[in-house]
């Protein structure tokens, strides 16, 4: 496929030539005057962006026989498997996708200087990793010079009020989410915060027991922790744990699965209900930050119920903040905790949209620890 830019004095001009070169059957991606600075507006010309299928055209052309084969692989190397070709839709949308974002950078060009309002939030957004479409929501009429607070203000308005649990009563949580997200960790810190800060009575209670050592690595915490562990091997256990248990707070580790095994997540979704058998209980969907925000969505609604607290780990690797703000925004469910580093009980604080917002306005400051607040 080819992608050109046609421009002539008018519409008519900039299309025939486009004809001649591409043929009938190029598509248009795009249109319009070309964008000249404001007072060059007597010089303006109009300009055409066309795609074409060049396979088809040459198809019906008589080819040249090539001299010789020229092997392109060596012998010894297996050729690697042929990529399935993008459908010729998707090309389109995908081109229709760049030339806006080149219009972008027309305009800053014209400009001459930098961008300003919506134009300049976009592109903070976007260098933070939320996708177009998001950036391009939020920055909607944004001051054209003081930006900066009004967006702030709207994503904070938007990511909400974050909601660690509440020991007001007694609590259970269970924790679920994809293989190494982080949930064993993530409840030995919470168990060590709610038993050693908060002298709660905390029960640990592990349903991993399909991998080797699952097990034991909460039992150490556990040890270490002096709070007791109960493994159970049925979410039918879970149940009479939880239904016997005088506890303050229960804390339920999961096994990390695949969010695409039907009778694993069947598993997971009977503990969770297993969890609930004496009143409302909580869960807490662990997502790594570090993950695309597609994979984040995705895992958190197959794992947890609507409107679990999020509770995003491995702050500390993420390089951008973008996903969790997509994520978040898009599930739209509270943001529980928020972990960023190994250390049990120290990496971990109340979800904190504020430390995500600043990270989005001050990209360079590693994983938006600088800019708490
Ligand atoms: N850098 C970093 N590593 C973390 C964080 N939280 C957990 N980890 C590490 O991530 C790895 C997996 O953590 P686990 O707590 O075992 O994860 P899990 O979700 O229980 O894993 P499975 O039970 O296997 O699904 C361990 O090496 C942890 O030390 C974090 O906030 N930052
Ligand atoms: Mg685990």
């Amino acid at each position: 496929m080819i992608v050109k830019r046609f421009v002539g004095d008018n519409a008519e001009g900039a299309l025939r030539q486009a004809k001649t070169e591409l043929g009938e059957d190029a598509i248009i991606l795009s249109s319009g005057p070309t964008r000249d600075v404001w007072w060059r507006f007597w010089q303006r010309r109009y300009q055409v962006l066309v795609a074409a299928d060049m396979k088809e055209r040459a198809a019906a052309e008589p080819r040249p026989r090539p001299l010789a084969p020229i092997p392109l692989v060596r012998p010894d190397v297996r050729p690697a498997p042929r990529q399935p070709e993008a459908p010729w839709s998707e090309m389109v949308g995908l081109l229709q996708s760049l030339d806006r974002r080149l219009k972008r950078l027309e305009d800053v060009e014209d400009a001459e200087v930098p961008p300003r309002g919506h134009g300049a939030a976009e592109a903070l957004l976007m260098t933070a990793g939320v996708s177009e479409g998001l950036a391009v929501q939020l920055a909607e009429k944004l001051p054209r010079d003081d930006w900066r607070d009004p967006l702030k203000a709207r994503l904070l308005e938007r990511l909400g009020r974050p909601q660690p649990v509440s020991l007001k009563d007694p609590i259970v949580l269970t924790a679920v989410g994809p293989t190494g997200s982080g949930k064993t960790t993530t409840l030995a810190k919470l168990a060590a915060h709610f038993a050693l800060v908060q002298k709660r009575r905390v029960l640990l209670v592990t349903t991993d027991t399909y991998r080797v050592a699952a097990a034991e690595q909460l039992r150490t915490f556990a040890a270490i922790l002096s709070v007791p562990l109960e493994v159970a091997l049925r979410p039918q256990e879970v149940e009479g744990l939880v239904a016997r248990s005088t506890h303050d707070v229960i804390l339920i580790d999961t096994a990390g699965r695949s969010p695409f095994h039907e009778l694993h997540l069947a598993e997971i979704h009977s503990v969770i209900r297993a969890a609930a058998v004496r009143g409302p209980s909580e869960v807490l969907a662990v997502l790594p930050a570090t993950m695309r925000a597609e994979e984040m969505l995705l895992a958190a609604r197959r794992f947890a119920p609507e409107g679990a607290k999020i509770c995003f780990t491995k702050l500390d690797e993420a390089e951008r903040p973008g996903a969790m703000i997509e994520a978040a925004l898009a599930l739209g469910w509270p943001l529980g905790y928020m972990t960023d580093g190994q250390s049990v009980p120290e990496d971990i604080e109340a979800g904190d949209p504020a430390r995500l917002v600043n990270w989005v306005l001050n990209p360079d400051p590693v994983a938006g620890g600088e800019t708490h607040g």
